[in-house]
């Protein structure tokens, strides 16, 4: 039989100034995801919000999608890769403006590489952060909980989702937040959490 896991991803680009086509790549890109064989379950709202570190170009829109999908995380990883692709995204630097970033959050409940390596990436020191990016696949992704731009659209799709090293909930982690990084993430009017699996 096959196993089906919940897998969280996060979407974010800024190569434009223009909100609404920003929006629209990332809705293309989920209809490409459904095409590669992972299944969209909920889509957040999309939101705006200042680039990280500031100083880094546009506005981001950012949202998060949970998908369920039997495929292991490096071919995850490819379908990502391949879509961001399709949309144009080039790799120009880590902060560099960008049309399509796809991040994968999390896979099940998995620690990936190992126990041992999520915990050096996690207690990462804030300068090395900025400086080093890993090479290797680490789930959940080491930066979430820090990042209001993942955790307040995340809440709009698993609230209830338990990080599986931290043992809080999306919600708890949202709220550990300064209210000013929570409030900097705001929501785009019109647009709203979408259930793909309503009904089935
Ligand atoms: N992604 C980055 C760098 N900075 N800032 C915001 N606000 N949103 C993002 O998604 C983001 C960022 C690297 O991928
Ligand atoms: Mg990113
Ligand atoms: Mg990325």
């Amino acid at each position: 039989m096959k196993k089906y896991r919940q897998v969280l991803i996060a979407m974010g680009g800024n190569s434009s100034a223009n909100i609404i086509s920003l929006v629209q790549i990332q809705r293309k890109a989920l209809d490409r995801l459904g095409a590669l064989g992972v299944s969209v379950q909920t889509v957040s709202r999309f939101y705006t919000n200042p680039a990280f570190p500031a100083g880094n170009g546009n506005d981001y829109v950012n949202s998060v999608v949970e998908m369920v999908s039997d495929k292991p995380e490096v071919e995850l990883l490819d379908a990502l890769h391949v879509v961001e692709g399709e949309f144009g995204r080039t790799r120009e630097g880590r902060w560099a403006p960008r049309s399509l970033d796809l991040d994968l959050l999390s896979v099940g409940d998995e620690i990936a590489p190992n126990r041992e390596i999520w915990d050096d990436w996690y207690s990462l020191s804030l300068e090395r952060q900025m400086a080093e990016a890993p090479e290797q696949l680490i789930l959940p992704h080491p930066r979430m909980q820090d990042r209001a731009f993942v955790l307040v659209p995340l809440c709009d799709v698993a609230p209830d989702w338990v990080h599986p090293v931290l043992g809080r909930s999306a919600r708890e982690l949202c709220e550990s937040l300064p209210a000013k990084d929570r409030e900097s993430v705001v929501p785009i009017p019109e647009t709203r959490v979408v259930n793909f699996s309503q009904g089935v």
